[in-house]
């Protein structure tokens, strides 16, 4: 029997079995694990034993921690979680916050006392809570005062969840009162680098959600790769972004990566493009983290970034369009930095900093990934032909008890349900979902070209283009359209946008059909739902 240090031990009997499992690689020094690891004693307690304690951790919510600070509330949560609410190692706790401090803190506090966190995204109704409850045994919740309505119809039918405390909660019951009476020192649980910290939910598509697992080595990986490699942050740098933490956008873009290299994150609760644009300048944001909508949105106020304080902007989540691209690097002079990343395997693993950044174009593997583009007999493609994507690295898919394990993992290989195709030197190009191309009288045609065509031109704000029946040509080319303000939805400007498309893309891939609408559906992570444009309008 392997070492753990889990009691409870749900995680471990519920993995996937291991000829299901991805081929991981560690080839990378950084990638090194001995046997017995702490994610947050590397990046928190760590860091404090340094002597750097004093140095700025987070801002937010009208805080400002210190690591010091920080190590200080996360050890209190820790405390509070053994002593008060009986965790043992292995249990799973519930997080349910927008991005602020005590999220943070509590994240911590969790992975100190060998718990598995939860995240789970604010807008979750009690059914879709309910859901993961029940998916993932959760027998304890942390629950921000401000969000608990749902948790608690949530909880009502999901005996398994034992215990609950609210923060951000002055009251005499809340996790602040239970904190102030702990010591502020907690030993960290000695974990195994394989035993699992985070339940990461999958976000957006239809079905019973699907829990992937991942390993405190996994979180200690993440950081060696991508920020380590591509973003190449110092201890100076300001992080700040939209994604919430229950994203692994968001808990690896700001909370561990700059806490990998010492530097500081500003977690805001509300992330609009225009609550974005003036907390950057607000606290001299240097590193941005967000989806390509929001850069499109924000890049129409961008001459206020010009000569702002930010240097790194990071995109991902969906396809960058060289045409957002673009606008960003006119508005604000930063060329932006896409990247691949995946819930299964927890952070981008494709991507290209800013003097390697090809429009159109994802960009190369992270050093410590290696990617492929596979032909339908399951054997790399040559360049120039698409496929689909398979990735291996130091991290991967490990559904939580799953029968879409041998989809998502096969040979070895992740696949993400990604087309792409590798140019000839290597680079790697988004074509679309494999389920969202579209197959018109006999032509391949992927959904985000034809989107990326429509973006380029002034009057359009945003659009999802879809494939819909038709009995001529199986399918035909629909957009869906959201006008900038000042433009009025006509059949002059529908055939106007028809004609451009036919000017930028071959003219077969033009949307015969199009819709004007007042928004797109979207999920909480910012993707476009295009299953939903079926049936609309
Ligand atoms: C799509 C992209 C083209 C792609 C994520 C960074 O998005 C993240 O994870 P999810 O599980 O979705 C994964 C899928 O989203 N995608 C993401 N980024 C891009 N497509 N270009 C991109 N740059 O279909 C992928 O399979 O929600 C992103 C870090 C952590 C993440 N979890």
């Amino acid at each position: 029997m392997a070492f753990t240090a889990h009691v409870d031990t749900f995680a471990r009997d519920h993995l996937p079995p291991a000829e299901l499992q991805p081929e991981y690689l560690f080839e990378l020094p950084g990638l090194q694990f001995a046997p017995q690891l702490n994610a947050a004693t590397e990046l928190l307690d760590c860091r404090v034993a340094a002597g750097q304690g004093g140095r700025l951790c987070i801002q937010g919510a009208g805080q400002r921690w210190t690591y010091a600070d920080l190590l200080d509330r996360a050890n209190r949560v820790a405390e509070v979680l053994v002593h008060e609410m009986g965790l043992v190692p292995g249990n799973r706790v519930l997080l349910r916050a927008p991005n602020n401090p005590m999220l943070a803190a509590c994240w911590f506090g969790v992975i100190k006392a060998g718990g598995i966190a939860v995240a789970t995204m604010p807008l979750l109704h009690a059914k879709e809570l309910k859901a993961i409850i029940l998916k993932a045994q959760v027998t304890h919740a942390l629950c921000d005062l401000s969000l608990l309505d749902g948790l608690r119809a949530a909880a009502a039918d999901a005996p398994v969840l034992r215990q609950r405390c609210c923060f951000n909660d002055a009251g005499p019951q809340g996790l602040e009162a239970a904190m102030a009476r702990q010591t502020g020192r907690f030993d960290n649980v000695a974990t195994a680098a394989d035993d699992t910290c985070i339940l990461a939910f999958t976000s957006g598509t239809t079905g019973v959600p699907k829990a992937t697992m991942h390993f405190h080595r996994d979180v200690m990986a993440i950081c060696a790769c991508w920020p380590a490699h591509v973003l190449r942050p110092g201890p100076d740098d300001v992080f700040i972004g939209s994604p919430p933490m229950a994203f692994t956008f968001g808990l690896g873009g700001l909370l561990l990566f700059p806490m990998s290299v010492g530097a500081s994150t500003v977690l805001l609760e509300k992330a609009s493009p225009a609550q974005l644009l003036e907390a950057i300048a607000q606290h001299g944001a240097t590193v941005l983290f967000t989806a390509p909508t929001s850069y499109r949105a924000m890049a129409l106020h961008g001459p206020a970034l010009r000569g702002g304080t930010l240097r790194r902007c990071v995109s991902a989540g969906e396809a960058l369009p060289a045409a957002t691209r673009a606008l960003w690097k006119e508005a604000t002079g930063i060329e932006l930095i896409d990247g691949i990343g995946a819930t299964e395997l927890l952070h981008i693993f494709i991507s290209a900093d800013e003097a390697r950044a090809r429009p159109g174009a994802t960009g190369l593997p992270v050093p410590g990934y290696r990617a492929c583009v596979l032909g339908p007999d399951g054997q790399p493609l040559p360049p120039g032909q698409v496929g689909r994507l398979a990735v291996k690295g130091p991290t991967g898919c490990r559904y939580l008890d799953d029968e879409r394990q041998r989809q998502y993992v096969q040979g070895g290989w992740n696949l993400t349900g990604d087309a792409y195709l590798v140019d000839a030197e290597g680079y790697f190009h988004f074509q679309s979902r494999t389920d969202d191309m579209i197959v018109s009288a006999g032509y391949n045609i992927a959904s985000p070209e034809v989107e990326d065509a429509l973006l380029l031109h002034p009057a359009v704000a945003e659009c999802g283009v879809i494939g819909v029946p038709d009995a001529e040509r199986g399918q035909i080319v629909k957009a869906f359209v959201v006008l900038r303000a000042g433009h009025a939805g006509t059949p002059e400007l529908a055939q106007a946008l028809q004609d451009f498309v036919k000017q930028t893309v071959a003219p077969y891939k033009y949307p015969r059909a199009i819709a004007f609408v007042d928004a797109l559906p979207r999920t909480e992570t910012g993707k476009l739902q295009r299953f939903r444009l079926h049936g609309a309008v």
